[in-house]
């Protein structure tokens, strides 16, 4: 593997997770295997967990990681081929990603999408730049399609947590003021169609993820019917996609409720809006797992980073 873009780049799931669980039993075992290697990383949007994630793994490999906040503190990139740079932007990403490789061995890159253009975000313009122009591996920390460094995660966390052999596992959206990327949700999708569980959505009509992503995972407009036996509920809030980027409901019925949830964890990749997504009951009770799912952002990370340490 040289760049980690999406969850398609996991090869086999089962694997990756045992390896996970081990790097986290003694994640110090390979603090050698990244020492004088720089792993950069290049925030377009704000982050916690990222952005502390990521660096704990990078350290605890025995690498060196730098950190910048592209859109507030470096030059406006240019994106566009050929473009008479006269405007606001006032370097290329062609010279941008190339001099970044001169002082990283690995490049991070967060990027969401603009959510006013489909086209344009789902060419993964950002991230795709960064893998043509630099010259060396590029890992993604949530791009416009995609967060495959969480999806990872809530893969490891659900068989950590799973008290069965296939537990049932729904994902739901829940109301939020913001208009928020699909990425987080399709990268969620991804993981547990290939993990062993049984996997639903739940959100209300107008809200169907790309039917790309989906495919046939069953979809209910119906939050009770999906919730029913459910072993794990993963909460997100999306914007609309077929009416790309626009809030079309914030029926606060689809907030997620201690009664809903019955005997099922709780699960969401933060940061999440207290009593609009969620009611405090849930996420200060034992059945949230969000804090963990924090915890093992680094482990996932690490993993990552590790396997392309290895193969580069
Ligand atoms: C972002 C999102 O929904 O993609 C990041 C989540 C990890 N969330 C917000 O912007 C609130
Ligand atoms: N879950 C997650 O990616 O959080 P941050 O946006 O804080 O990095």
């Amino acid at each position: 593997m040289k760049n980690y873009t999406s969850i398609n780049d996991i090869d086999n799931i089962n694997t990756w997770i045992g390896e996970a669980i081990k790097i986290k039993q003694n994640r110090l075992k390979n603090k050698e295997l990244g020492k004088n290697k720089t792993l950069g990383l290049l925030f377009f949007n704000s982050s916690l967990r990222t952005r502390l994630s990521t660096q704990k793994a990078a350290l605890n490999l025995g690498m060196d990681p730098i950190v910048m906040n592209v859109s507030g503190d470096a030059w406006g990139i240019e994106f566009g081929d050929g473009t008479i740079m006269d405007g606001n932007t006032a370097e290329h990403i062609k010279e941008a990603a190339a001099v970044v490789s001169q002082y990283c061995d690995i490049i991070a890159v967060r990027a969401f999408p603009s959510l006013t253009d489909k086209k344009k975000d789902e060419s993964e313009h950002v991230l795709k730049s960064f893998i043509e122009f630099a010259s060396v591996p590029v890992v993604s920390m949530e791009s416009a399609t995609g967060h495959p460094l969480q999806g990872l995660t809530d893969a490891i966390t659900i068989f950590e947590n799973s008290t069965k052999k296939r537990p049932k596992v729904v994902l739901s959206w829940a109301p939020h003021i913001k208009a928020l990327p699909h990425a987080v949700a399709n990268s969620f999708v991804q993981a547990m169609q290939k993990m062993d569980v049984e996997f639903v959505i739940t959100n209300p009509e107008g809200y169907n993820l790309n039917s790309k992503i989906t495919k046939k995972t069953t979809i209910y407009h119906n939050q009770e019917e999906a919730f029913k036996d459910a072993d794990f509920i993963y909460t997100k809030n999306w914007s609309s996609y077929d009416d790309y980027g626009t809030i079309l409901s914030t029926d606060t019925n689809w907030m997620i409720t201690r009664e809903k949830i019955e005997n099922a964890k709780f699960m969401h990749c933060l940061p999440v809006r207290r009593n609009l997504v969620v009611e405090d009951a849930v996420l200060d009770s034992d059945s949230s797992l969000v804090i963990e799912q924090a915890n093992n952002r680094t482990y996932a990370a690490q993993l990552v980073l590790k396997k392309i340490l290895e193969n580069n």
